[in-house]
């Protein structure tokens, strides 16, 4: 059998087009470039730089099970020092030489010689393989309200953070009540003149104490012991099993961790009609669970206020809710969220017979176990559709598609097969069954979240850890097309 080295292009060097990278090169891959249309590699890390921004997940295990950090400098660390923490990784690793930052692709077409992937500019590179790594919470969602462009103070997209806006002292909108907003008025309140925030829907926070610095001592124990520092990853992998479970099925379990969140905001807001304003109308931990150690004082604060009305319009001094009320305003933050199911696009990406992924996806977002498109032949997701956001950790399951296309490459590589791609029936099975796990979810009691799609499914992982891993351990050929050399699929 020949032996080549295949020519991949992997799109995006966020979390997931990092640790593709990792792994390609691990397995001995050395054809490979990542390519970004960002000026530095992070993803949401690199994008995200409001004021609070903090990961809500406990660094310890929000890291890379192959980069395991001894010295976080807080339990949950601050979007800063994560940024920082996968420049470190892709330099540690050996991916500096591969990376295109400042490259945005614009157009992937396969056709008969594979994939030609065309960036911003023109520049085309042949690919046999395309690993798309492109994310979710990628392209900012800012409300139309009328009047916006009236407005003569400051307007920002948390997600788009300008550094040059003055906070201090002047009097804030924050408009949203997600992560976001939560951490964002968390961090601004203090120093705002006044900060209002307009929150269409309340939301359950729960109490967490996100300021904690890791202690040095640990730091340096986990240093000195890397085997012990792995144990402890794998047993905050093993101990995160209790969130999807608490997700999956409505236990006992479920039912204190929401006892939990109600006891946050009763414990916390001593005010009843703030409290009853803050109250949501569904089940904790439907939407995405938030969590925060300081918003519930922020709001409650003398200088902040939370407005439940609707907004009607922007004005060139401030925004006027329904009610009619004028709020003066210097400075308008969108915590809006984003566009949550956009994946690859606006690229145009074209699959066989010219198929684009809008016409594949007419209907909402949808692949094979997370990776595989009907219709693309060796394209592959990393944190495609359906991936676990806040239910199973993220650099986990990265890793797992990520060792699963390789054993395709490795296939390739020995000359086995010259195109491979998912069969309809298989992604049909898949969704199927998807569908059918969402049932007793969390996430599909009874609120609007950006988990569910226009066409009303949970972009969602609606099964444990074991499954996921059973499922993208080794690829099961019955249901891929495998394409040869003489064109004869098998
Ligand atoms: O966005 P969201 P986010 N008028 O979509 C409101 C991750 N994350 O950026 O609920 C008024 O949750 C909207 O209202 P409603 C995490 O996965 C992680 O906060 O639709 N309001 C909602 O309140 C998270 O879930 C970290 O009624 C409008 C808000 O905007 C995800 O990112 C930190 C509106 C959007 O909330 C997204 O969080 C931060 C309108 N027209 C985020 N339109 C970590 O720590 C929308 N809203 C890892």
């Amino acid at each position: 059998m020949p032996s080549r080295d295949p020519r991949v292009v992997i799109i995006g060097a966020g979390v997931a087009g990092i640790t593709a990278g990792v792994v390609l090169e691990q397995a001995g891959f050395e054809n490979f470039v990542i390519v970004e249309k960002g000026s530095d590699v992070g993803g949401v890390w690199h994008w995200n730089r409001y004021p609070g921004l903090t990961c809500d997940v406990p660094s310890q295990i929000y890291q890379f099970g192959f980069a395991p950090k001894p010295d976080w400098s807080q339990i949950w660390a601050e979007g800063s020092e994560i940024q920082r923490y996968h420049r470190e990784v892709v330099e540690a690793f050996g991916l500096t030489d591969r990376l295109m930052l400042d490259s945005e692709v614009t157009d992937a077409v396969h056709g008969a010689d594979g994939w030609t992937v065309t960036l911003a500019g023109g520049r085309e590179l042949r690919a046999d393989f395309v690993i798309a790594a492109t994310g979710v919470l990628h392209h900012p969602f800012t409300p139309d309200i009328p009047g916006v462009e009236r407005f003569t103070g400051s307007v920002v997209h948390t997600a788009r953070w300008d550094e040059a806006i003055e906070t201090v002292g002047k009097r804030i909108a924050v408009i949203g009540s997600g992560s976001t907003g939560v951490q964002v008025v968390s961090a601004l309140q203090p120093q705002a003149a006044a900060l209002t925030q307009f929150a269409r829907t309340p939301q359950w926070v729960l109490w967490a104490p996100m300021g904690l610095r890791q202690p040095r001592l640990l730091a340096k124990l986990l240093a000195a012991a890397p085997a012990a520092h792995q144990r402890l990853y794998s047993t905050l992998l093993w101990g995160s099993g209790i969130l999807a479970d608490i997700a999956l099925k409505p236990t006992w379990r479920r039912r204190a961790a929401q006892r939990l969140a109600r006891w946050s905001l009763t414990t916390q807001v001593r005010d009843r009609e703030l409290r009853t304003a803050l109250t949501p109308d569904y089940e904790p931990f439907c939407k995405r669970q938030v969590l925060s150690g300081t918003y519930h004082r922020a709001i409650g604060a003398d200088n902040a206020a939370l407005v439940t009305e609707p907004i009607s319009e922007i004005t060139e001094t401030g925004l006027r809710t329904a009610d009619g009320t004028h709020h003066d305003l210097d400075v308008i933050v969108f915590a809006t969220g984003f566009h949550p199911h956009n994946y690859m696009r606006p690229m145009n990406l074209r699959g066989r017979d010219g198929l684009s992924i809008d016409e594949a996806w007419a209907k909402g977002p949808r692949a094979y176990r997370m990776t595989a498109i009907p219709g693309f032949p060796n394209l592959f997701t990393v944190l495609g559709p359906n991936s676990p956001t806040g239910s199973i950790s993220l650099q986990y399951s990265a890793e797992l598609t990520a060792r699963y296309i390789t054993q395709w490459l490795e296939r390739f590589r020995d000359g086995e097969f010259e195109t491979v791609e998912v069969t309809e029936e298989a992604t049909v099975r898949f969704n199927d069954s998807v569908a059918e796990a969402m049932g007793p979810t969390v996430w599909n009691t009874g609120c609007n979240s950006w988990y569910f799609t226009e066409e009303n499914t949970i972009d969602l992982w609606p099964f444990d850890r074991k499954t996921m891993t059973a499922l993208l351990t080794a690829p099961d050929d019955r249901d891929f097309l495998i394409g040869h050399k003489d064109g004869n699929l098998r």
